[in-house]
């Protein structure tokens, strides 16, 4: 009788501490890197471009790769639904936050609050402006400011020895973005003071392509004409396109047209001569995100900024046709 009584005794501490662990699994003490999933809570602006597309896929896709418990959201274009996101991902104690901010102002609160709770956040795509950096624990993303330069770059190579004026107008992407900003900015100082240079027309197609065409429609009916078109995506520059065609034009050839992501739709029109230059922005970032929550997760240091490495094709490529498929 003793014996049956000792081991139904053994069996009931054997199911308690099985339901402990169920419930509190934190209280073996496992952290991430020490078996338990390390899981990252991503907030994604929306789905407005190829770009975007592309680089939603690269993220979802790195997750698995490396083993990551993903919580995706898509905040579909509106600031205050990447901000729920964020505060959902803070209740649920996930080890660390990323997001590509839509805008960069607005994000104080919500980020004291993810600091508070102790989250590490990264910045994807797209930066923020907080009075406090350490608010941020680091971006990985382009150098927007570079992407701009080099459009400027190719536009002076384009134009050497031509007198001015150089009539440009400037499609540019969702306003107070980090790309909007930088891209004008950047291309803008490279053109410095050289008088043959006028930017004629500026307005912002909030990166989509439906908007470039209206933009587009914009600029030929709000100028007596213009050189260059700087577009800062390529969603834009093909819905401005489409609208140039249908009027007779000639993209490439009646005007230079600079655009900026390197979407596969891009490659295409500038190997046939109806895009002159493509400054690449690498929507590929899931890899380098993956590994910056891995070590923020193990409570290691990782750089503030890390920089994506991009390029610039152009009608000047000897190789041009030979331009690698791009993924999205
Ligand atoms: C740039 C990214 C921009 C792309 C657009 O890193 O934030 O947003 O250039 C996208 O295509 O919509």
């Amino acid at each position: 009788m003793k014996m049956k009584k000792a081991l139904l005794m053994m069996l009931l501490l054997a199911l308690a501490a099985g339901i402990l662990f169920l419930y509190f699994p934190q209280t073996t003490g496992t952290q991430p890197g020490n078996g338990r999933q390390v899981i990252l809570g991503f907030a994604q602006l929306g789905s407005e471009s190829g770009w975007r597309i592309g680089n939603t896929r690269s993220v979802i896709q790195a997750a698995e790769k490396s083993g990551i418990q993903l919580m995706y959201k898509n905040a579909e274009q509106k600031q205050e639904n990447q901000i729920k996101a964020i505060r959902s991902f803070i209740a649920y104690q996930v080890d660390v936050i990323a997001f590509a901010p839509i805008v960069e102002d607005g994000w104080e609160n919500v980020l004291m609050e993810a600091r508070d709770a102790g989250i590490p956040v990264i910045c994807s795509d797209r930066s923020v402006n907080v009075p406090d950096e350490s608010l941020v624990t680091c971006f990985v993303g382009s150098d927007f400011y570079a992407e701009g330069r080099r459009a400027a770059e190719y536009l002076i190579r384009k134009t050497q020895g031509q007198d001015g004026p150089v009539r440009i107008a400037e499609m540019s992407g969702t306003l107070d973005s980090t790309p909007m900003r930088y891209r004008a900015l950047g291309f803008r100082e490279t053109l410095g003071d050289d008088p043959r240079f006028r930017i004629v027309f500026s307005q912002s197609g909030d990166f989509l392509r439906s908007r470039g065409r209206e933009v587009m429609e914009n600029i030929l009916s709000g100028t007596d004409g213009i050189d260059v078109l700087y577009s800062h995506n390529d969603a834009m520059t093909l819905g401005a396109i489409e609208l140039l065609e249908e009027r007779g034009l000639r993209p490439g050839k009646d005007i230079i047209i600079i655009t900026v992501d390197g979407e596969q739709g891009a490659i295409d029109l500038l190997k046939q001569g109806k895009i002159n230059c493509v400054v690449e922005c690498t929507p590929m970032l899931g890899d380098m995100i993956m590994s910056l929550a891995k070590k923020l997760a193990r409570g290691e240091e990782v750089p503030k900024v890390t920089y994506s490495q991009e390029t610039v094709f152009s009608d000047f490529d000897p190789g041009l046709q030979s331009i690698p498929a791009r993924g999205y």
